[in-house]
Order: structure tokens, then sequence, then C-alpha cells
């Protein structure tokens, strides 16, 4: 019999076989997150209409039979105002630094502005190719010749390839993925093929749970929210969740709770139900609201929650 440190969890690639890091990249709210589920056929990033819903670097991994990709979701890129702020786009520029594709994506419902431009100059700099990703086709006018017109000019400038599609359809992803397949190194397996995030379950229940809270909540409330699962007991009929739902101020927490705790109660039960397609068995899920005041500007806070500049 083998020893068990010699079994090959990462199988050897056939030959011929591509593989590589992807960096997804593009102004908040362009659909980054939506397309990376899209790519990897299941939810591993949260998405909402929501700047800044995305705040870890998260992986979302894509095997087939000749390729593997390793989509890098990252938060947008913009001009940062807090501490939070900062470490976002930190670890985006490091996430463009180590890939070996970009795929830029822009919102093709609307004309190429000065943000997507601002990030095209960065880009510009780097050696690896780029993909430009014009999504929320679904939502483009009839007649949209002028507005892609923005695009192709932009594509054309640093001759990079475009492609149309709709992330929340899955109209035309798979030219894309077809695109990004093409333009990969040949490399191994990086992760064992039946692996779709680097990220442990503990980190996307907090995040399906934030999800809700996102999609619940309005104005200043989203950005001052983190979550973190306290424990979670594991038994074969039942998993029990306990997770702390932190904000900056009492006034966020009395919204959260909502009138006689009816909008913690509607989080509860939605995010239970995201919740339920990642086990097997029942989940009971337990959510306490506390209090953290300024917890977005103090690093050593930031790190206990989980945000990290990753270097
Ligand atoms: N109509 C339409 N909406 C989309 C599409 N892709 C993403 N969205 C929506 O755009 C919003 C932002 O998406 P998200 O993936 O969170 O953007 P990110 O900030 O770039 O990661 C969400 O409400 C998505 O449902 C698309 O192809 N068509
Ligand atoms: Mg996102």
């Amino acid at each position: 019999m083998q020893p068990i440190d010699e079994l090959p969890l990462i199988p050897t690639p056939p030959p011929g076989f591509k593989s590589g890091f992807v960096g997804v990249i593009g102004r908040p709210n362009v659909g980054k997150s939506t397309l990376t589920n899209a790519l990897v056929g299941q939810k591993v990033a949260i998405t909402s209409p929501v700047a800044q819903t995305t705040r870890n670097r998260l992986l979302g991994i894509l095997t087939r039979p000749d390729a593997q990709i390793v989509l890098v979701d990252t938060p947008g890129i913009h001009k940062p105002h807090h501490q939070l702020g900062r470490v976002l786009v930190k670890n985006a520029r490091i996430a463009i630094e180590s890939s070996d594709a970009i795929a830029l994506v822009v919102d093709g419902s609307q004309k190429a502005g000065g943000g997507d431009r601002y990030i095209a100059n960065l880009l510009q700099k780097i050696e690896v190719p780029v993909i430009l990703g014009l999504n929320k086709v679904d939502l483009q006018p009839e007649n949209a010749t002028e507005l892609d017109r923005t695009y192709t000019e932009l594509a054309g400038e640093k001759d990079w390839q475009m492609v149309k599609f709709s992330a929340l359809t899955g109209d035309g992803v798979g030219d894309l993925l077809d695109i990004l397949v093409d333009r990969l190194p040949e490399g191994p397996y990086y992760y064992p093929p039946d692996l779709v995030t680097d990220r442990p379950e503990r980190f996307i229940m907090g995040e399906l749970i934030r999800e809700q809270i996102l999609l619940m909540t309005r104005e200043e409330v989203p950005h001052s929210v983190a979550v973190a699962i306290e424990k979670v007991e594991e038994q074969p009929e039942i998993t029990r969740v306990f997770a702390s739902i932190y904000v900056e101020r009492p006034s966020q927490k009395g919204i959260i709770l909502g009138k006689g705790g009816q909008s913690i109660k509607q989080i509860g039960t939605a995010a239970r139900s995201q919740m339920q397609k990642l086990v097997a068995g029942k989940i009971y899920l337990e959510l306490f609201v506390k209090v953290r005041p300024k917890w977005r500007q103090s690093q050593m806070q930031l790190s206990e929650l989980g945000y990290r500049v990753e270097e």
C-alpha cells in the first residue's frame, strides 16, 4: 500500500493542460462577483447592488478536462476613503500583479467612463494579456453601436481582445471562458479538481449573512457591517451556526434588528435558506448584533474580522 502522504490528491494533468490565475478587475458593481459565480457554476461570491460588496480577495476555481482557471475576484478599484477601503484597493493591485491574465469587466449597458479609463491605464503598465469584458449586455439599449464604440476604442488603444456577455443570464459567458483558456499557459492543477473556492465554508456562511444585510438595509448601514461566525456545531441531522453581526453605532443596531425584531428575523430566514445549499441536513442559525465603534478605522479590529492585506 502507498503511504498516505504519497496518495495523489492533486492529479497529474494530461499533456497540453492549461492553467493559471485570472484577475477579475473593474469598477465596483460592474458584475465581477456575478461573473465569477457564473464561470464557476456555483455561488462562491456574494453579490448585491451595493458598491463594495466584495471585501476579501476570493478565489473561484473552475476545472474542466483541458484546463483549470483560478479566478481572483477582487473588490472594485476606486478612490479609498477609509482604512478598510485602502486595504481593499491594495489587495486588488496585488491580484493584478500576480495574474496570468486579466478580465477587465465593465458595465456594457453604459458608455465607458472615467473610472474605466483609470483602471485601463493602471493595466497598461503590466505584461499579462487583458481581455475587456462587456457585461450586462441584457440591459443594452436596442441600438448600442455608439455605446459599444466607446469600448472598442478603449480596447483598440491597448490592443485588447473584447467580448460581450451577461453574467446574470449566462449569455456569452462561454465565449469569455474559451478566450481565457486560450490565453493561459500550460500548467499544473493548482487545486484539487473538485474544489470551487479557497475559502472555508465558515467564510462563505458569514458572507451569505452579510449579503442579506446588504440586500435588506440601506444607506450607511451596509458598509458598517461585518459578520463573524462564532461557532459551528455539526451533528448528523442538524448544523447549528452562531454568528455575530458587528455594526459601528447603536442606531445601526436598531435598523438591523427592525421593529419588534422583524428585520433580523427576515435576514436570518433568507441567509439560512442560502446556507442550506452548502450543507447536508438542516441548519439552525442564531444571530447576535453587537456594536463595535469604528471597527473600520482600526487595523487591529480589521484583521480580527478577517480583512488583511495579503503580501
Ligand atoms: N442585468 C444585469 N445585472 C447584472 C449582471 N451582472 C451583475 N448584475 C447585477 O449588478 C449588481 C452588482 O453585481 P456584483 O457581481 O456584486 O458586482 P461587483 O461589485 O463587480 O462584484 C448586482 O445587483 C448584480 O445582480 C448582468 O449581466 N445583467
Ligand atoms: Mg464583488
